[in-house]
């Protein structure tokens, strides 16, 4: 059976490469998807990558992608990391490892991006390598698992 990864990418993040490039880069979110595929592929991965301006419908996709067993979220949650109680819970209440994963570095960034609500709910976060933090993220991921599996 296929092992998807689910890449979820909250709001705004549709406008990758369109505005703001000194903080977020040219790449668009369709360079970050074909980044993820190849990154995935490596580790014998597939991926459902998706984007949605709309809180609830994250928490859906991390229900779903806890529903269909999938070895693992990525996710970037956009503004929602820093405001959203609702995405924290359904993070924590998922059984898979969720990765947060930002293309900037939050910290690096006015206060009010200091404070990820998922951060101590997420197997792991990464922060401040642009878009290769999605494919060092699915590394992680597949490096994980692997480490589970052998125990
Ligand atoms: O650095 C990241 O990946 C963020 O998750 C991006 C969020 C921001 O609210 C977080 O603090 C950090 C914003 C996503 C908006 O993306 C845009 C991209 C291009 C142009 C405008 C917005």
């Amino acid at each position: 059976m296929a092992k998807i990864v689910y890449v979820l990418n909250g709001p705004n993040l549709n406008l990758l490469g369109t505005r703001e490039p000194q903080t977020y880069g040219t790449a668009t979110l369709r360079d970050v998807e074909k980044l993820c595929r190849d990154a995935a592929r490596r580790h014998g991965f597939e991926v459902e990558f998706r984007q949605s301006n709309h809180e609830g419908e994250l928490i859906d996709w991390i229900q779903e992608a806890g529903a269909k067993k999938a070895p693992g979220i990525v996710l970037n949650a956009g503004g929602y990391t820093h405001s959203s109680i609702a995405l924290r819970d359904a993070v924590a209440a998922v059984t898979l490892p969720v990765i947060e994963v930002h293309i900037s570095n939050i910290f690096a960034r006015e206060d009010f991006r200091h404070l990820s609500h998922l951060a101590p709910v997420a197997r792991g976060t990464l922060c401040g390598f642009g878009i290769a933090g999605y494919g060092l993220a699915i590394d992680g991921l597949a490096a994980m698992l692997a480490t589970t599996r052998k125990r």
